[in-house]
């Protein structure tokens, strides 16, 4: 069945070998992505990934790519200085017959491929803990790479993505149309973000009056988008670039504390199940600010819980929005899908506002 929905696809990249199979990649909430395998002449295997853009998400998929490229150029520079072997420590993409990295379809979709990275695992939930210390040294190291990135060379590939005031003005937008009809049992829900406004604009305040810089940031640091290495346990690859441009570094380290170190999945039902495990928090933390302790402010240490608190806001309130303008953005599984993901982000919310104070404790201890 996938293969019907891929077959005119697949034969515009020069994948090597000759197609066995594809499974979907169901991870992702904005992509469609699959996993292609293809055997070779000498009867081994070669793995891809295909990806179909979502062009609600990424309105220029080509003005996309030329950011990605940049930035793998930079990290291969950056990690070939320090004698790295980066051949599964950045992803490569496989070109389309006509030579570029992007086809388009007859429809007018988008498409992409690049290498899997075999014995490597994209964790959505861990099952061992220095797997999460591991996330933090992975993401820390991302950006350490990225320190000296020319930020004025990339394009802001979804403009204000994490300019949460903003967000904050599209989900009373969605409230105020209603377009689908939803806003009238929602109360409560509604409110718990009214009563969060201040929280929710004091990042994007701190860095429009410079107490917070502005870096080159992963914006997107879910534990899923970092590889771990089978066999050495080790981060070794950063993938989803999609998002890569200036924004706060308290928003991937709010991200990446606010998936991973969380005890649910992120659209749990059952809130009750829902909390940060502080074990978790510390390790993620420590090999997070272990790679970038000698490039960030102390401003920025003493403030990362804040960012754990306002992603997590934020994200609660965009599923909301979406739910509330008829579910057009995050790709859904069920009908109610968004408002379970935007109710079981706001118990997270409040656990993590219940241990905002132990954790600025532990990060002070970091200076
Ligand atoms: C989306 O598709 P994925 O999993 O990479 C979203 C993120 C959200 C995340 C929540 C471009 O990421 O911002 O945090 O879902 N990406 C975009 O699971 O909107
Ligand atoms: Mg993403």
């Amino acid at each position: 069945m996938i293969y019907n929905d891929i077959k005119h696809i697949v034969t515009n990249f020069r994948f090597e070998g000759t197609y066995e199979s594809a499974c979907e990649l169901t991870a992702g909430n904005i992509n469609v992505s699959y996993k292609l395998t293809y055997r070779l002449p000498n009867g081994s295997r070669a793995q891809y990934v295909l990806q179909k853009i979502n062009t609600v998400a990424f309105k220029d998929p080509v003005e996309l790519m030329k950011n990605i490229q940049l930035v793998i150029d930079h990290l291969t520079a950056a990690q070939a200085r320090e004698g790295k072997d980066v051949s599964r420590r950045i992803l490569r993409f496989i070109p389309t017959v006509s030579g570029s990295y992007l086809y388009r379809d007859s429809h007018g979709d988008y498409w992409r491929a690049d290498y899997f990275i075999s014995d490597a695992t994209a964790y959505d939930i861990i099952t061992d803990p220095n797997q999460l210390y591991e996330a933090g040294r992975g993401f820390g190291e991302f950006q350490r790479y990225l320190f000296d990135f020319p930020a004025d060379k990339l394009i802001e590939t979804i403009p204000d993505f994490h300019n949460t005031t903003k967000r904050f003005y599209a989900f009373v937008a969605a409230v105020a149309e209603d377009r689908a009809g939803r806003a009238a049992g929602l109360t409560k829900e509604i409110d718990f973000f009214f009563d969060r406004r201040k929280m929710m604009d004091s990042i994007v305040s701190m860095t429009k009056n410079g107490e917070i810089p502005l870096r080159v940031t992963h914006n997107d640091t879910k534990l899923n988008n970092v590889l771990i290495d089978n066999e050495t346990q080790k981060a070794i690859c950063v993938i989803d670039l999609d998002t890569v441009m200036p924004g706060s570094i308290l928003y991937d380290y709010g991200d990446a504390v606010r998936y991973g170190a969380s005890t649910a999945a992120e659209d749990e039902s059952d809130v009750s199940k829902i909390d940060v495990n502080m074990e978790l928090f510390r390790l993620f933390t420590e090999g997070f600010v272990g790679e970038i302790r000698s490039t960030i402010t102390e401003n920025e240490i003493i403030n990362l819980p804040l960012g754990i608190k306002v992603i997590t806001c934020e994200l609660a309130m965009r599923f909301l929005t979406d739910y509330l303008n008829g579910d057009e953005y995050f790709k859904i599984r069920y009908p109610d899908h968004n408002l379970v993901r935007a109710r079981a982000q706001m118990a997270l919310l409040e656990k993590i506002e219940s241990r905002f104070d132990e954790m600025t404790a532990f990060v002070k201890t970091l200076l």
